[in-house]
């Protein structure tokens, strides 16, 4: 485990997105307080470290003696499988987009580690609140690939998890960034009233935590000890905003300490390390502990969503970068090392995985588009009147153009 404090400014690993403006930011500040040097009645009141865990090397070898489950041959496997059958999952979704065939679409290229970790730490009884780029976490728990295609293309059906499954307690993607924030901490305290074992975990990227919402929700979390996991997928861009823009601070685990949170972070481009810590913080907040502050370090190596162009803000030198991160290829070198992977394996898994993409597109193009009055079905139990004639008007007019 690589532990490193960030209060003496060492061995900080941030995405390349933010490291050189959060040097520089680093070296404007005085490195003393000049409080307490100008006066002898000032004291030192408390400090905060930030830590950073990671287990695995961008090379896939080992940082750290890795944790029990990482060592056992079927789990390890598992992890991997997801990951890659999330890529190429994704791989699917970009082609639809890019043949008119699916509404813009959130890749997760580069950032499937993540939503593996999240899939595997969480128990089948907790509580996912996601943002928009964990759809391994999703699939881990029960929800099929076409329902994700379902759903960026426009059909709110796709969002109705199957009972049975333990994605059936968790919540929608939120494309609204931050606004389900407050909602996780109001299941959390629900949780807490009814005394019961469960845990919330809630993600978001690093823009979201700009937002007034992600802040009132830290502090409200801590202070009544809510069993919650706030996960800060940090993957060093808000749209064309770098994180050096959209935030003076030196990391985003540190924003935890304000509400009284420990914040810490992990490599999230690591798995072993994510799912560690995830774990580690479920557990705690199980356990009555109260609230934490995961900020996973990763890198988005596609563009924001199929309606972007990162070209055109980010340099190509940075993605380059990037992609020697890449958390595919460290976990497979880690499995190859430790015995658990052939390449026999590997051509299974992306022919079964191709296999399984091809069929939920099939799935999603062969489903039945919704009738257009739909758009009104999902917000109100009782549509307002105001609503209740555009509704009707839109259903007398029935339905425009065709198919997906
Ligand atoms: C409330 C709200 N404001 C603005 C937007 C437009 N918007 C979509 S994604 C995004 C940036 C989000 O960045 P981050 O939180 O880092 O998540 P990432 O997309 O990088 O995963 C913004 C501003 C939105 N979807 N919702
Ligand atoms: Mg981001």
């Amino acid at each position: 485990m690589l532990h490193c404090a960030n209060s003496s400014g060492k061995n900080r690993v941030l995405p390349s997105a933010i490291a050189k403006p959060a040097a520089k930011a680093q070296a404007a500040q005085p490195t003393v307080n000049p409080l307490t040097e100008l006066s002898s009645a000032t004291t030192k009141v408390a400090s905060y470290d930030v830590f950073l865990t990671r287990y695995l090397n961008p090379d896939g070898s080992l940082a750290a003696e890795p944790p029990a489950f990482a060592k056992d041959r079927d789990t390890a496997r598992a992890m991997y499988e997801l990951m890659v059958r999330t890529r190429l999952f994704d791989k699917k979704a970009v082609a639809l987009q890019r043949t008119g065939q699916l509404g813009t679409y959130a890749a997760v290229l580069g950032q499937e580690a993540i939503g593996v970790a999240i899939g595997h730490a969480l128990a089948a009884d907790d509580i996912f609140i996601p943002a928009y780029r964990e759809y391994a976490a999703q699939f881990a728990r029960g929800v099929p690939m076409h329902s994700i295609l379902q759903y960026w293309g426009g059909d709110e059906r796709g969002m109705a998890y199957p009972a049975g499954t333990p994605s059936h307690h968790d919540f929608p993607l939120s494309v609204p960034i931050a606004t389900h924030i407050p909602h996780a901490i109001g299941v959390a305290y629900a949780i807490k009233l009814k005394n019961e074992r469960r845990v919330v975990l809630a993600s978001c990227g690093d823009g979201a935590t700009s937002k007034g919402d992600w802040y009132e929700a830290v502090s409200s979390a801590k202070v009544w000890n809510l069993p919650i996991v706030f996960l800060v997928n940090n993957n060093g861009w808000a749209i064309s905003m770098p994180s050096h823009r959209q935030t003076g601070a030196q990391n985003y685990a540190q924003k935890g300490f304000a509400g009284g949170i420990t914040g810490e972070q992990v490599d999230g481009n690591d798995v072993i390390a994510t799912r560690a810590v995830l774990s580690a913080a479920i557990e705690r907040a199980r356990d009555g502990g109260g609230p934490s502050l995961v900020e996973a370090l990763t890198y988005r190596l596609h563009d924001h969503t199929t309606a972007d162009d990162a070209r055109r803000y980010r340099p190509e030198a940075e993605v380059t970068a990037a992609w020697e991160r890449c958390p595919v290829k460290r976990y497979k070198a880690y499995l190859e090392t430790a015995g658990f992977w052939s390449q026999a394996d590997e051509d299974a898994l992306i022919a079964a995985g191709t296999a399984a993409a091809e069929a939920a597109a099939q799935t999603f193009t062969a489903t039945q588009p919704q009738a257009p009055e739909a758009i009104f079905d999902h917000l109100y139990e009782t549509l307002p009147k105001s609503m209740a004639w555009q509704r009707e008007e839109v259903r007398a007019r029935g339905p425009v153009g065709g198919g997906h």
